[in-house]
């Protein structure tokens, strides 16, 4: 594929697995630190999906090309779906990832449900003003302690029952193969492929 693609987000957990994933497809991307951007998006969305849209063009806006962007997180039963479109920031700014994980492993205590799912919403904005959406989801249960040193964020926690590891276990192939981004990225490509021959 001729055009560049700019990755818009400032997580260098999901830039690096956007950017394996796209690579595989053979679509070309460029950080935004490469072009010295730093564009910085209120998530002021109720979904997903209208999140990713908002950091997709105000990068586009900014760099004056495509951009792709990824909005996130972890959807947990017995929290009625929380922390969802607050993942990044659940438990407040003084947390890091092993702080949010580990309040969310206190807040499940003595909870009759441990399932969960990650979300992906994948947004790409055209300078021409066309845009492409997909997403995507994968499901699994909170662990009851953190397993596993890869990965970035809740992957410590998140236990896919099938594979018998938490995402923070498997090679970076393994969980693309499954995960909520993985999926989302797929269709994303897909569609993509199709926008692109027109
Ligand atoms: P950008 O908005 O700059 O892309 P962000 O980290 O603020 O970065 P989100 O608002 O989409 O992104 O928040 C998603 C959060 O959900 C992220 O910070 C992680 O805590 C969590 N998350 C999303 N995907 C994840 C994954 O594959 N593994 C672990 N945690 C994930």
């Amino acid at each position: 594929m001729a055009e560049k693609f700019v990755l818009a987000t400032h997580n260098p957990g999901k830039l690096k697995e956007m950017a394996q994933i796209l690579e595989k497809f053979h679509v070309e991307v460029v950080m935004p630190a490469d072009l010295g951007l730093d564009v910085d998006v209120e998530e002021t969305g109720t979904t997903f999906a209208e999140n990713a849209m908002l950091k997709a063009r105000a990068v586009c806006a900014a760099s004056g090309l495509p951009a792709i962007a990824d909005d996130s997180g972890l959807c947990v039963d017995a929290l009625n779906g929380g922390p969802g479109v607050y993942s990044a920031r659940y438990g407040g700014e003084g947390l890091d990832d092993i702080g949010r994980y580990r309040l969310l492993l206190n807040s499940l205590c003595g909870a009759t449900t441990r399932a969960a799912h990650f979300a992906c919403a994948i947004a790409c904005a055209f300078p021409n003003g066309d845009e492409l959406t997909a997403e995507g989801r994968c499901d699994g249960a909170i662990a009851f302690a953190p397993m596993g040193e890869g990965g970035f964020g809740y992957d410590p926690v998140f236990l896919v029952p099938e594979m018998r590891k938490t995402f923070a276990q498997m090679t970076a192939e393994e969980k693309s193969s499954i995960s909520h981004r993985g999926r989302a990225m797929e269709k994303f490509v897909e569609k993509l492929e199709t926008y692109l021959v027109k």
